[in-house]
C-alpha cells in the first residue's frame, strides 16, 4: 500500500518535473558544442537568404523561426577551451565554448535571443555596435537588472543595419571577458547593398587574450597589460584552422578586438581594403589600399581583398610579442655575451644546465624543451620547410587554383613551382647569376662584359676579424 503521505509526495515531484519540461519546451533548445574545429557555414534553413560566414576554429547558432522571429538560446556558463595542442584553459562562454557561437541574422529581421545563466555570479549581454531600444542594450544596473545565476532574460529587437558586430557581458566586464565571454553577431545586408560586395570567401574571428601561468588552467583575470596568449578565437598557433580560398576569389576577413591593446593584423602577398567598421559599410571612395590595419580595443574591422596569388601567405598581428605563445618578459637579453667555459662550470654542479639565448631565440622552435604541464611552446609549429617559430596571433591563408569553390578544407602545404624558392646559393654560383639572367653565357668568369661593374658585386667576402669584431 502507498500511503497518502508517499502518494502526495510523488505526485508533487511528477508536477514539479512537469513544470520544468514544459518551460524548457518554451524555449529553443539550447545546441551546444565543445569541439575547436572550423565549422561548416550554416546555410539557413528559413528566413532571407544570404550567404554564411566561416568562423575560425568555431560555428553558428541555429535558430528557431517562431511567428516570423528568429529565436536564439545562449547559455552563459563555464567551459572548457582548448587553446592549442597541449593547452586548455578553464573559461567562462557560451554554448559550450568560447568565444560563444557566431549569431547570424539579416538586415531586417527580428531576433529573440534568450540567455541562461550558469554562471557562479551574475551577468548581462551587451549586443556591442547594434541599433536597438534603449533596453535592451545589456548594461546592468544601466538598462536592465543583471541576469541572476540559474535566470533566464530574454533580449528582442531588430537587425536595423547590417554589419560586423560582437556580443559580450556588460556586468562584472573585466573578469567576465578576462575569463573568455564573447561571441560575434554578423547582420547579413538584406538583398544587394551599394556598399557591400558578393564575396566567395567570408571570414571571421574575435580577438582574445589571457594570461594563463604555465602549469595552469584558469586565467588571471587581474592582469591588465601582460598576457600570455593571445589568441583568435581562444586558439592560439598552431591550434588555430587555415584560411583555405580559390585563386581569384574576393575574400572578406571580418575581425573583432576585445583584448586589452591594439592588435594591427598584416597579410603576405596582397593588399587588402577596410570594407566595413561596427559602424558599417565603408563608401567605396573613403577606402585605400594596405597590408596591415590596425584593429583597436572594442573595434571591428572588415578586410576585402582578391586572393590572386597561389601559395601559403602568413596572415598575423604584427606585434612581434603577440605571435608567441606562454613566455616570461622579465628575461636579460643574452645576445653577444660570451659562455664559453661558463656551461661546462656549471654543468660540474648542475649537469643539466644549458645555455640559451647568446645567438638570438631561434633555438626555442625546434628544441623540445621540458615545458611545465598544460602549456603551449612560447615558439612552435612546423611547414614544409622547418620549424615556423611563430604562435599566438599567427595563420596561413592558403591560396590554390584547385580549391572547389566553397571548399573550406585545408588543402596541405603549397607546391611552389621549381626555381621560385628562396635558396642557399654559394658566391662561385652568385658571381654566374647576373650573367645568366642577362645575355650573356652562365659560365662567364665576372668582370667580362655583360657583367655588373664590381663594385656592386652581390656578395663581399669579409675577412675574418676585419671589420670590427668584438675584440676582448
Ligand atoms: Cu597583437
Amino acid at each position: 500500500m502507498i500511503s497518502r503521505r508517499h502518494l502526495f509526495a510523488g505526485m508533487a515531484a511528477v508536477s514539479a518535473t512537469g513544470v520544468a519540461r514544459a518551460a524548457l519546451a518554451a524555449l529553443p533548445e539550447p545546441v551546444i558544442r565543445t569541439t575547436a574545429d572550423t565549422a561548416a557555414p550554416l546555410l539557413p534553413p528559413d528566413g532571407r537568404p544570404y550567404q554564411p560566414v566561416v568562423t575560425l576554429n568555431g560555428w553558428t547558432l541555429p535558430w528557431r523561426m517562431r511567428g516570423g522571429v528568429k529565436e536564439f538560446h545562449l547559455v552563459a556558463e563555464p567551459v572548457e577551451r582548448e587553446i592549442a595542442p597541449d593547452c586548455t584553459a578553464r573559461l567562462w562562454g557560451y554554448n559550450g565554448q568560447s568565444p560563444g557561437p557566431t549569431i547570424e541574422v539579416v538586415e531586417g529581421d527580428r531576433v529573440r535571443i534568450y540567455v541562461t545563466n550558469r554562471l557562479p555570479e551574475h551577468t548581462s549581454v551587451h549586443w556591442h555596435g547594434q541599433r536597438l531600444p534603449n533596453g535592451m542594450d545589456g548594461v546592468s544596473g544601466l538598462t536592465q537588472p543583471a541576469i541572476k545565476p540559474g535566470e533566464t532574460f530574454v533580449y528582442e529587437f531588430e537587425a536595423r543595419r547590417p554589419g560586423t558586430f560582437m556580443y559580450h557581458p556588460h556586468a562584472d566586464e573585466m573578469t567576465q571577458m578576462a575569463m573568455g565571454m564573447m561571441g560575434l553577431w554578423i547582420t547579413h545586408p538584406k538583398g544587394r547593398h551599394p556598399h557591400i560586395a558578393q564575396v566567395q570567401r567570408d571570414f571571421c574571428f574575435l580577438l582574445a587574450s589571457y594570461d594563463i601561468e604555465p602549469g595552469s588552467y584558469t586565467p588571471r583575470i587581474m592582469t591588465m597589460t601582460d598576457f600570455n596568449l593571445w589568441t583568435w578565437n581562444s586558439r592560439a598557433f598552431p591550434g588555430i584552422d587555415s584560411l583555405n580560398v580559390r585563386q581569384g576569389d574576393r575574400v572578406r576577413i571580418r575581425v573583432g578586438n576585445l583584448t586589452m591593446t591594439n592588435h594591427p593584423i598584416h597579410i603576405h602577398g596582397h593588399e587588402f581594403q577596410v570594407t566595413g567598421t561596427d559602424g558599417g559599410p565603408v563608401p567605396p571612395s573613403a577606402r585605400w589600399p594596405e597590408v596591415t590595419t590596425d584593429v583597436a580595443v572594442g573595434q571591428m574591422r572588415q578586410i576585402e581583398f582578391i586572393a590572386d596569388e597561389p601559395g601559403d601567405w602568413a596572415i598575423h598581428c604584427h606585434k612581434s610579442h603577440h605571435t608567441m605563445n606562454a613566455m616570461g618578459h622579465n628575461v636579460d637579453t643574452l645576445i653577444g655575451v660570451d659562455h664559453r667555459g661558463l656551461a661546462a662550470r656549471i654543468n660540474r654542479i648542475i649537469p643539466d644546465y644549458m645555455t640559451m639565448g647568446d645567438k638570438g631565440m631561434a633555438d626555442m622552435g625546434s628544441m623540445a624543451m621540458p615545458l611545465p604541464e598544460n602549456t603551449a611552446p612560447m615558439m612552435t609549429g612546423t611547414g614544409p620547410h622547418g620549424p615556423l617559430e611563430m604562435g599566438g596571433m599567427f595563420s596561413v591563408l592558403k591560396v590554390r587554383p584547385d580549391q572547389k569553390p566553397g571548399d573550406y578544407s585545408d588543402p596541405g602545404w603549397f607546391r611552389a613551382p621549381a626555381g621560385t624558392v628562396a635558396r642557399r646559393v654559394s658566391i662561385a654560383e652568385a658571381a654566374q647569376v647576373p650573367q645568366a639572367a642577362t645575355a650573356g653565357p652562365a659560365h662567364a668568369p665576372v668582370g667580362s662584359p655583360g657583367s655588373p661593374p664590381s663594385g656592386n658585386a652581390p656578395l663581399q667576402v669579409r675577412k675574418p676579424g676585419g671589420h670590427g669584431g668584438h675584440e676582448h
